[in-house]
């Protein structure tokens, strides 16, 4: 028997990376517990489905370990298994002739959500090889967010106060009991403590009877306020909140004065549209509008948790504008009383520096300029986030403008699955040249690749998690067992990828020395950081006597941005441009009747780990929403298999029925399609086209007209 070891880590299958306990004996994870107690960070999703993800992900037989060529057809399934060298030599040599002779950029580096630094290494790699075609989910992920924030404030770390409860609170878009959280860091226990307080009031938008505390029997029909909006119409929401609060006065003016630019741009854009045109527009009744505002205008502090049904439509970045008005022009941000504040990340490299580190020379020689991305002008915003859009690959391989991509390296993400149009992404990546996918399981990308690279589990290597650095702090993941067969970590992969093709001055001798480059602004070694320190939290620019000010080019909170107008993009949220996405082919019809939108699952993350068989008594099918007696007109009952169906295609999911639901919803689960249901796949509904979200290259993920009908 050996020796057994208890270690606290963070979970890596959602964006929340909560603290976990891992028992760990002989190299095998015994048990894995919820991270209560350890002091760190739980904001555990109600079924806590990471312990359970983690040790079945670990134990699965279905990973992949050992690196696989292709045979044959693709999409035939028929693999070759390769030695690691074969690989990475194949892999070079590909990438170092399409450099010659086509140019950088003609290589894309595909990432997904990301999870450790498997993602700013692969940015990295990027700059280095003098790609400016990172392509990410950050079009429909989290940037919306944080730039509408960095836009307005001066800070990507703004986040909610919620020591204590605040006296408003709006869930907006976010399923936070079941997802872990809110974008601004509004989790699930602060919001509990919050619900069940008699001074906060709560407001849910949210076309679904979400559950608030699955525990307590609470949905969003229990809290004091449910709007249910008409799907992508929250920009037009948010902007007849601000019409309220400017027109009824509820503003502090000494504040707006001293703090804000651009009020008077507010107030011409808020008078130019009627409150009973918000109305309509929203489904949202205008007095219950009017309610919502003073409520979150007058009780201080008020707080805004947005979520990811923002990000995903053809204006998210000025919806998530429109909402940083609301906050800006009720003085909570940065403010004594207010419900914001700025964080201040610890020291350390973050994401963003390391992509580029000290590769400025090089950058400056392979600029990620528009011109040469694929997607050009295009995107007005995205280049200085650094990604391309994830449709603007696929439109670029499908129409080849500006030209043709001809290699993909992929980690970590699932496009087939998980980019809008399923059918358009599959054809676009069947025309690159060579695709090569790192994946722990067999999916619907790796069906179609040329090398498949056998990835090791974010527990079986060391790294840190990512998006906890976006949130101003820094947690340490140390290693629990080794990876199955011959996997690697994606960290390895593309250290040793960068040595082949004549980059290793860029890049490590091992993943250990990187990870010390990554802390070393911290003044320590990585081993002393995961040994000893586990989690640095950033410092909050809180003060109880003064505004703490803002870090905007004027100093202040930028109602009107002129850096935005500088960029081509609208410096004020447009009233009559956020209608776009309930016009045109988005848009109601005879055939399309019924507006679809989609939720994610409580049990499974994105399109992954639905193999494990995890969580059985709590899993479902494929699940569809809709209200009782909309079912019943088209002669639907509970359980029954129905089609959706949008003008791209239809997809079967199993009915349940949610009475409160507005009448005219259909709400959709997203992520289904491995496994042997490839009919539920909702980006089957999806269409990539234009028109997008022109700033963050945002595209319409949901809110289509569409039809029901029973399946046989
Ligand atoms: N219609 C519609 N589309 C959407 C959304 C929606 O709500 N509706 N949501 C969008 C959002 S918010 C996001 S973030 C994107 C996400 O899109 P993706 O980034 O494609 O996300 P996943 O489906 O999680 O795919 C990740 C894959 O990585 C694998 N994996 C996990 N860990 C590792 C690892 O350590 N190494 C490697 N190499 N592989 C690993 C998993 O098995 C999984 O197959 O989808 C977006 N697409
Ligand atoms: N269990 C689980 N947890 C996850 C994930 C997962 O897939 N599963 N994914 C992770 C990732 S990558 C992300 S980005 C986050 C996302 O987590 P959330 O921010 O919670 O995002 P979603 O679940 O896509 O949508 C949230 C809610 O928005 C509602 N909604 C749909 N359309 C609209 C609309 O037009 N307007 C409004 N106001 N509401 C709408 C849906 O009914 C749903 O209840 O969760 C992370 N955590
Ligand atoms: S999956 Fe659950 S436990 Fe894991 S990080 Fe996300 S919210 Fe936390
Ligand atoms: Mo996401």
């Amino acid at each position: 028997m050996g020796i057994r070891h208890e270690y606290v880590t963070f979970c890596h299958i959602c964006p929340n990376h909560c603290a976990l306990k891992a028992v760990v004996e002989d190299n095998k994870v015994l048990e894995v517990k919820a991270g209560g107690g350890t002091g760190f960070p739980v904001h555990m999703c109600s079924v806590q489905k990471g312990p359970d993800h983690v040790i079945g992900t670990i134990n699965s037989p279905d990973r992949l370990t050992k690196p696989l060529k292709r045979k044959g057809e693709r999409g035939r399934g028929q693999w070759q298994e390769i030695s690691w060298d074969e690989a990475l030599d194949t892999i070079a040599a590909k990438l170092l002739q399409v450099k010659k002779d086509f140019g950088p950029e003609r290589v894309v580096m595909i990432l997904g959500e990301p999870k450790g630094t498997e993602f700013a290494f692969g940015q990295r790699f990027a700059t280095a090889f003098g790609t400016p075609n990172v392509v990410t989910p950050g079009n429909y992920c989290g940037v919306q967010n944080t730039e509408s924030l960095r836009y307005t404030f001066g800070s990507r770390y703004i986040m909610a106060r919620m020591d204590a409860p605040p006296r408003v609170i709006i869930v907006w878009g976010a399923n936070l009991a079941h997802t872990g959280g809110t974008f601004s860091n509004i989790g699930r226990y602060d919001f509990n403590r919050a619900l069940v307080s008699n001074d906060c009031k709560v407001i849910i938008i949210d076309p679904k009877n979400i559950e608030l505390w699955p525990e307590k029997g609470m949905h969003a029909s229990d809290a004091d306020y449910w709007l249910r909006p008409r799907p992508n119409s929250d920009g037009i929401l948010a902007m007849g909140l601000v019409k309220v609060i400017v027109e009824e006065g509820l503003y502090d003016p000494e504040y707006i004065e001293q703090w804000t630019v651009g009020f008077e741009e507010v107030q011409k854009e808020v008078a130019g549209f009627t409150l009973e045109e918000v109305e309509e527009l929203t489904w949202v009744p205008k007095e219950t509008i009017q309610e919502v505002a003073r409520v979150y205008a007058t009780e201080k502090p008020g707080v805004i948790g947005s979520g990811n049904a923002l990000e995903g439509s053809t204006q998210a970045f000025q919806t998530l504008r429109a909402i940083c008005l609301i906050r800006g022009i009720t003085g909570n941000v940065n403010t004594p009383d207010g419900g914001h504040v700025d964080m201040i990340p610890p020291d350390y490299y973050p994401p963003g520096r390391f992509m580029i580190g000290d590769m400025k020379e090089k950058l400056w020689e392979y600029p990620r300029s528009p011109e040469r991305t694929i997607g050009g002008g295009v995107f007005q915003l995205s280049s200085r986030f650094g990604y391309v859009p994830t449709q603007g690959l696929v439109h670029a391989l499908l129409t080849e403008k500006p030209y043709l991509p001809k290699v993909g390296l992929a980690f970590v993400t699932n496009p087939l699955l998980t980019y809008p149009d399923s059918l358009a992404t599959e054809k676009a990546f069947r025309k690159l040249e060579m695709l090569v996918v790192s994946e722990l399981f067999p999916t619907a990308t790796t069906n179609i690749a040329d090398i498949v690279l056998p990835a090791a589990f974010m527990h079986e290597h060391d790294t840190v998690a990512y998006w906890p650095a976006w949130f101003a702090n820094v947690r340490a993941n140390r290693k629990l067992v080794d990876p199955p067969g011959e996997a690697w970590s994606d960290m390895r992969m593309i250290n040793e990828l960068a040595k082949r093709v004549g980059l290793g001055e860029y890049f490590w001798e091992t993943e250990e020395d990187a990870l010390d480059y990554l802390v070393k602004p911290l003044g320590m070694t990585w081993q002393k950081f995961r040994d000893e320190v586990i989690y640095l939290h950033g410092k909050s620019a809180y003060d109880p006597d003064q505004v703490a000010g803002y870090h905007t080019k004027s100093g202040k909170v930028e109602l009107s941005c002129a850096e935005l107008a500088k960029a081509g993009v609208d410096p004020v949220p447009c009233f009559a441009k956020l209608k776009d996405p309930l016009r045109g082919k988005f848009d109601f019809s005879d055939d399309y009747p019924l507006m679809m939108t989609n939720y994610k699952s409580e049990i499974f993350m994105l399109s992954g780990y639905r193999n494990l068989g995890l969580l059985k008594d709590k899993s479902l099918p494929p699940t569809v929403y809709m209200n009782p007696d909309t079912a019943r007109d088209y002669g639907l009952a509970e359980g029954d298999w129905i089609y959706i169906e949008t003008y791209k295609g239809r997809i079967r999911q199993q009915l349940a029925l949610q009475p409160g639901m507005h009448p005219k919803v259909v709400n959709v689960e997203f992520g289904w399609g491995d496994w042997g249901l490839a009919d539920a796949n909702m980006n089957l509904l999806t269409d990539f086209d234009e028109p997008w979200d022109y700033p963050t290259g945002s595209v319409a993920i949901r809110g289509y007209a569409c039809k029901v009908y029973k399946a046989a």
